[in-house]
C-alpha cells in the first residue's frame, strides 16, 4: 500500500561547529559566523518542536565544517530505512559515519549499498509520494543516482533523474510546501516538471524561496524569500512560518539541509 503523507515524526539536526567559519561556500567573499549559524539552527530546532516534531541534535564535529547540513548524509525513506550517502565534496565525507550510528539508535535500518566512487548529496533528493527525484549536480554522479534508484527499487519507490545546473542541489532550485503543491526557481528549467505528477507549481523569482520544508499544514520559509512566503500564506490551510537563516545562507544552506526528518510509521514526510 502506498505511504500516506505526513508531518516528520521525529527530527535528526547537528550541531554548528566553531570550524563552520571555514565551511564551504560558493561567495568567496562571506564571511562566516558560528555564533550567529547557531542562533539561526536553534530558532529552526524551536520552530519543529513547537509543531510538535521530536528533535534530536548530534554533536557537532570540528573536523567537518559544514556538518549542520546534515541533510546531505543520508535519504531517510521510511520510519525504519534509511540510505546513507557519499557525499559529493570530499570534505564531508567523515560526516556520515555518526549520522548512520545514530539512525540505527532509533532503529532504522540504514543501507549503504554503493561503490565507492560514486557520490550523492541528500539535497538532491527529492520526494514525490512514491517516487524520489534525483538531482544530477556537481555534487551527485549519475552512478550516485543509480545506486540510490537500486536501493529505491527495493523500497518500491521509483526514481526520476533530473539535471541540476546553476545551483547546488535540486532542492536549491524546487521542494515542496504541501504533497500537491510544489515551488520552483524561475528559470531553474524545473518549472514543467511536477504537472505530470498531478501537482501544483508556485513558481518564484527570489532565489531563497525554491527551498521550503513543509511539516504537515505548516511550511517554512526562508525570510530572505517574503514574497514567496506571501503567496504561500494565501493557500487554503497552509500556515507559513519564516525563519532567517541568513548566516546558513552565506554558506549555502537553506531549510531541507539542516535536518533529517523521520516520517511516522506507514507515511513519507519532505
Ligand atoms: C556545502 O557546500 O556542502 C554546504 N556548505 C552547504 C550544503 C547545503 N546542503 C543542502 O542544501 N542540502
Amino acid at each position: 500500500m502506498p505511504a500516506l503523507y505526513g508531518p516528520p515524526q521525529k527530527a535528526l539536526v547537528r550541531a554548528v561547529p566553531d570550524s563552520f567559519a571555514k565551511a564551504l561556500h560558493s561567495d568567496q567573499g562571506a564571511r562566516l559566523d558560528p555564533e550567529r549559524a547557531r542562533a539561526q539552527t536553534a530558532a529552526y530546532a524551536r520552530a519543529l518542536e513547537a509543531i510538535g516534531i521530536e528533535v534530536q541534535s548530534l554533536p557537532a564535529d570540528e573536523a567537518c565544517p559544514d556538518c549542520c547540513f546534515i541533510e546531505d548524509t543520508a535519504v531517510i525513506v521510511a520510519a525504519d530505512q534509511a540510505y546513507l550517502t557519499r557525499p559529493g565534496a570530499p570534505s564531508r565525507l567523515a560526516e556520515v559515519g555518526p549520522v548512520g550510528k545514530a539512525l540505527a539508535d532509533l532503529e532504522l535500518w540504514t543501507d549503504w549499498d554503493h561503490a565507492c566512487k560514486t557520490r550523492l548529496d541528500g539535497g538532491d533528493v527529492l520526494r514525490l509520494g512514491d517516487c524520489l527525484m534525483i538531482g544530477l549536480s556537481d555534487r551527485s554522479t549519475a552512478n550516485g543516482a543509480d545506486d540510490l534508484a537500486r536501493f529505491a527499487a527495493k523500497q518500491g519507490l521509483s526514481a526520476r533523474r533530473m539535471p541540476v545546473s546553476g545551483a547546488l542541489h535540486l532542492k536549491s532550485l524546487a521542494t515542496l510546501a504541501a504533497p500537491d503543491l510544489a515551488v520552483v526557481l524561475a528559470g531553474s528549467g524545473l518549472e514543467d516538471s511536477f504537472a505530470p505528477h498531478g501537482m501544483r507549481v508556485l513558481i518564484t523569482d527570489e532565489p531563497q524561496g525554491a527551498n521550503v520544508l513543509a511539516l504537515g499544514k505548516t511550511v517554512l520559509v526562508s525570510a530572505a524569500a517574503p514574497e514567496t512566503a506571501r503567496r504561500l500564506a494565501a493557500e487554503p490551510g497552509l500556515a507559513v512560518l519564516s525563519l532567517d537563516l541568513s548566516e546558513l545562507h552565506k554558506a549555502d544552506g537553506a531549510l531541507t539541509c539542516l535536518s533529517l526528518r523521520i516520517p511516522a510509521p506507514g507515511q513519507w514526510c519532505c
